[in-house]
């Protein structure tokens, strides 16, 4: 049998090495922090020195190693909803790191555990939503990254029933796009209630969301049709598609998924920021199934004829990121390596140009900011 520590050093990656190390290294919790904050919509987004924010009674506050850069940051740095952030804002909802400080309140974490901030940064915890376990529809629901200072800094406070548990030596980096992509796309294939055997149709395949709902899907026992543009479609059928679908090139994309799929997916996870993509989704969709929309494009209708959306019986339904249980699940499909983390790591300090890359549409997978640099 191996030694303990033996045993530690063969099988502990190098990443991991790493953040054990950096762990040792930043329990004391210094006055003054990196961050990238903007002060107004589409204004600049300043790589700066801010103060460290001190925890209230109950919450944690987390040394942020990595996190991932989501599209709904990009959206609320551009004023793209009519939800209005704080102003000065630090984004990000995607942080994994390390407990450095909690409150007095605070008994689920010890400093020294690994956490995660998500999308939800609280609710009430009293209402009829919260009491039936939609804690994301709770009214009094507060964002992180948008009504709260997010992950995009070096230490953020986490309100410690909304943060998630990360077990030891995980690695932080690959599992930060868990904490909204996994755990939103998770929620949308519950969502959609599908069937072992049946095909879900994942538009938007390629990017942070999609990436990995093409391997939920598989991991739950569904047939993967990917849509996507075409430079994308080698990663999404190594994450498990079986059928891809390439929406810039194919000339009748609706007859196309039908003929693919013998009759339309049972089920479409719509996670493309295209309002065209999404009303094409209740085109080919199979009879009876269901479209499920989670990605959100500004001020975009879903258009879906009535006499096919009748004589097709078919459901459309919303998919808002998770609550906690579905949180807990969504990360130990991950742990137990059932889902992958298809991550490109860059600085902090680059945040305005992976920005600049989404908005182009050319991101492959997730991009992962290590906030050291
Ligand atoms: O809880 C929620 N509902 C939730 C949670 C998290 C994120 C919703 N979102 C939303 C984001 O705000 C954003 O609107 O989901 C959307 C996708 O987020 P993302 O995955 O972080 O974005 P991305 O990495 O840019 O991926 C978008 C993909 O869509 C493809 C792009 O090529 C890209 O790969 N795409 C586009 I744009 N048009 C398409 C089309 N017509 C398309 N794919 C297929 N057909
Ligand atoms: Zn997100
Ligand atoms: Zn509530």
């Amino acid at each position: 049998m191996l030694r303990a520590s033996k045993a530690l050093g063969s099988f502990i990656s190098t990443p991991r090495k790493a953040n054990i190390l950096r762990t040792m290294a930043t329990f004391s919790v210094p006055q003054t922090q990196k961050a990238i904050v903007f002060n107004e919509l589409n204004g600049p987004l300043e790589y700066k020195d801010i103060p460290v924010p001190k925890p209230k009674p109950d919450e944690i506050l987390i040394n942020v190693l990595y996190s991932g850069v989501c599209h709904s940051d990009l959206h609320v740095w551009k004023g793209d909803w009519p939800v209005v952030p704080k102003l000065p804002l630090v984004g990000g909802h995607e942080g994994a790191g390390i407990v450095v400080a909690k409150g007095d309140q605070v008994t689920n974490f010890e400093i020294g555990d690994y956490a995660g901030i998500k999308g939800l940064y609280s609710s009430c915890m009293s209402c009829e939503y919260c009491e039936n376990s939609y804690e994301p529809n709770c009214l009094d629901a507060v964002l992180t990254g948008c009504q709260h200072d997010g992950s995009f800094q070096q230490y953020a406070t986490a309100n410690a029933v909304q943060a998630a548990k990360i077990p030891k030596e995980t690695n932080l980096a690959e599992v930060a796009p868990i904490l909204c992509a996994g755990i939103t796309v998770y929620k949308a294939l519950k969502t959609a209630e599908l069937k072992a055997g049946e095909w879900v149709a994942i538009s938007g395949a390629g990017g942070g969301l999609g990436s990995v709902a093409v391997q939920y899907a598989k991991a739950m026992g569904y047939r993967v049709l990917g849509i996507d543009a075409g430079h994308k479609e080698a990663l999404v059928r190594e994450l498990g598609a079986e059928a891809f679908v390439d929406f810039e090139t194919t000339p009748d994309l609706v007859e196309e998924i039908i003929t693919k799929t013998k009759g339309g997916p049972h089920g479409v996870i719509n996670v493309s920021v295209s309002d065209r993509a999404i009303s094409q989704s209740t085109q080919f969709v199979r009879p009876t199934g269901k479209v499920v929309l989670v990605g959100l494009p500004p001020a975009a209708v879903c258009k879906s004829d009535v006499l096919s959306h009748v004589v097709k019986s078919m459901q459309i339904r919303g998919s808002y990121v998770g609550n906690r249980a579905d949180s807990r699940e969504a990360i130990e499909f991950y742990t137990r390596g059932l889902v992958k983390s298809p991550i490109k790591i860059v600085g902090l300090s680059e945040l305005p140009s992976v920005f600049k890359l989404m908005e182009e549409n050319k991101i492959l997978g997730r991009y992962v900011v290590d906030t050291s640099r």
